[in-house]
């Protein structure tokens, strides 16, 4: 079977932020032979194929939504504004791989359909949708945290006669809206993104809210020359600063809610909501993801400005958000709540008028019928998880990711899974993933599974693997750290609520910067949590 298969160090599967530092990690920095895989036709992952009209940057500014090991890739990319449009993301992306010219090593329009762990070899094997095998001693998997798009599955959507489209799988050509009625389902981040762009050129859009969000304003803006310049001049510390603040270089503010009186607090409220972007959650006062009573009163302060901006109160009023503040993802907004002052803009809230049908041209709720031409589906992904499994690679005994993750989303520090030696994954369950800055996250992810690869090489080591122990150990810590905060009191894609049937589980790791402390800890401390396996006989012979 391997025979005619084409033989490298690592196979790299994904050439988004994660897949394309890696590349670049172990190949030139490894001295490794890499090959990488992507089923697009381009780099980019997420920044591919999220193509919807609005998206944007949703990290506190640009540049640090960014690769951070390089000053001379710091110097060369000029950002243009602090939360830049995707096509900007996708050309940075682009540059990133041309500068250190890695296209070479990508194969594209290639889906991997089977990859398989050789227990005797000690190496992965692959086979791709074009028939093709390879085979590496290291699987990388950088198959994206939010890939595997979540439709929902009403009566009759499929029987919909007009133009459909999930945002996370935009066409390449401009879509016109002009003239269209246009239906638009679901209120996360790409919704809420997406809605103000398509109400500027539609007929009309009708908007089917389940769950109302907290937005903050992005209050996006020009980055300047001279920020930028000092941006790359002080890059070494802001970098350090990133990396020990939870992925941004901003000091938090530390100050306790129970120190200021209530006019004080809300006044503070009203400069961060006047600031924009997150700094309402991360810099008003100490413990709001955590103390209820000080979480709800930012919640209705949200609310209140909810109500200041849209005029019609009924629609305000199914705008309100219920649940904690921050506990999904949250959502920066360009002018989203203003949305529904236009005429041309309605909304439906689902919770009271659920969807029953779809038929040719119309979506048919509980109260009402809603004739569209385009139907714009912004209802997020299976995320974390969802891209493993639709991998879904098998490990020793030819087990399956699917039958190991039935129940639980087992790994090792969010990167490892017991039974999948030599495979590591980039941004998995039990990883940062988006509660850390992404770019730097893989990066410094890399940076551990270089460094266990090349410990494996010095020693003259076959294999490595996570034990059950550690992951058992990994899945208490992260849970612990996880059920201090109102995080798992809500329905989220976090808590993996957002998918029918799927295993109610955190999905990430709070602590970024304590996360990859611990990766240090245990690449230090000689690997604890793993087993190493000699080099077999049959692989020396
Ligand atoms: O997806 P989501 P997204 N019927 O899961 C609703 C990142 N991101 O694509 O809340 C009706 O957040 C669902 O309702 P509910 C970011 O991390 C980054 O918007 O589950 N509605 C929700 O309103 C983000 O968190 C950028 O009750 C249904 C919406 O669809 C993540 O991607 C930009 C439904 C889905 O929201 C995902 O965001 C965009 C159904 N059957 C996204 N099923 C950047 O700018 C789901 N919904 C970097």
């Amino acid at each position: 079977m391997t025979g005619n298969a084409k033989q490298y160090d690592a196979i790299i599967i994904g050439s988004g932020f994660g897949g394309l530092y890696a590349l670049y990690h172990l190949r030139d920095k490894m001295g490794l032979n890499v090959r990488a895989f992507d089923g697009a036709g381009g780099v980019g992952g997420t920044w591919w194929y999220n193509r919807y009209p609005g998206a944007r940057v949703d990290a506190p500014s640009s540049p640090f939504y960014a690769y951070t090991f390089s000053q001379e890739l710091v110097d060369d990319w000029e950002w243009k504004e602090t939360q830049t449009v995707g096509p900007d993301v996708l050309a940075y992306l682009e540059h990133f791989a041309d500068r250190f010219d890695l296209l070479k090593d990508i194969q594209f329009e290639t889906w991997i359909t089977d990859a398989r762990y050789d227990e005797a070899a000690q190496r992965w094997t692959i086979e791709t949708d074009a028939g093709e095998t390879a085979t590496a001693q290291f699987l990388i998997c950088a198959v994206g945290a939010l890939f595997v798009a979540n439709k929902p599955d009403y009566p009759g959507i499929d029987d919909f006669a007009g133009v459909s489209f999930h945002t996370g799988r935009w066409p390449h050509e401009k879509v016109s809206f002009a003239g269209k009625r246009v239906g638009v389902i679901g209120t996360g981040s790409s919704g809420i993104q997406s809605i103000p762009e398509i109400a500027k050129g539609a007929a009309h859009v009708t908007v089917f809210q389940r769950t109302p969000q907290y937005a903050l304003p992005a209050r996006n803006r020009p980055i300047s020359k001279e920020e930028l310049s000092r941006y790359r001049e002080d890059w070494d510390d802001l970098r350090m600063s990133m990396r020990r603040r939870g992925g941004w270089p901003f000091k938090t503010n530390r100050r306790r809610a129970s120190d200021y009186a209530p006019e004080q607090r809300q006044a503070v409220y009203e400069e961060l909501w006047e600031e924009g972007g997150i700094h309402l959650s991360i810099n008003s006062y100490v413990g709001v993801m955590s103390d209820k009573e000080l979480n709800d009163e930012v919640s209705e302060f949200v609310r209140g400005k909810i109500r200041e901006i849209v005029r019609d109160p009924e629609t305000a009023r199914k705008l309100m958000p219920d649940y904690h503040f921050g506990t999904k993802r949250l959502i920066l907004d360009n002018g989203y709540f203003e949305t529904y002052n236009r005429d041309n803009v309605s909304l439906v809230d689902l919770r009271e008028d659920p969807i029953e049908k779809f038929t040719h041209a119309s979506v048919c709720t509980k109260h009402g019928e809603h004739p569209i031409d385009m139907l714009v589906l912004a209802t997020g992904f299976d995320a974390v998880s969802g891209s493993m499994l639709n991998l879904n690679p098998k490990g020793r005994g030819g087990v399956s990711l699917k039958e190991k993750w039935e129940r639980r989303f087992d790994n090792y520090l969010g990167a490892t899974i017991a039974g999948f030696p030599n495979m590591f994954m980039i941004h998995g369950p039990g990883a940062p993933g988006v509660f850390f800055a992404m770019p730097l996250g893989g990066e410094l992810t890399t940076a551990f599974i270089g460094d266990c690869i090349k410990h494996i090489h010095d020693k003259n080591l076959g294999a490595v693997e996570a034990t059950i122990d550690a992951e058992t150990s990994w899945d208490r810590e992260i849970n612990e750290i996880a059920n201090r905060t109102l995080y798992p009191r809500t329905n989220s894609w976090y808590m993996g609520a957002n998918i029918p049937g799927k295993p109610r589980q955190f999905l990430g790791h709070l602590r970024g910067s304590h996360y990859f402390d611990r990766l240090s800890e245990v690449a230090a401390g000689g690997y604890e949590g793993f087993v190493f396996e000699p080099v077999r006989e049959e692989v020396t012979s």
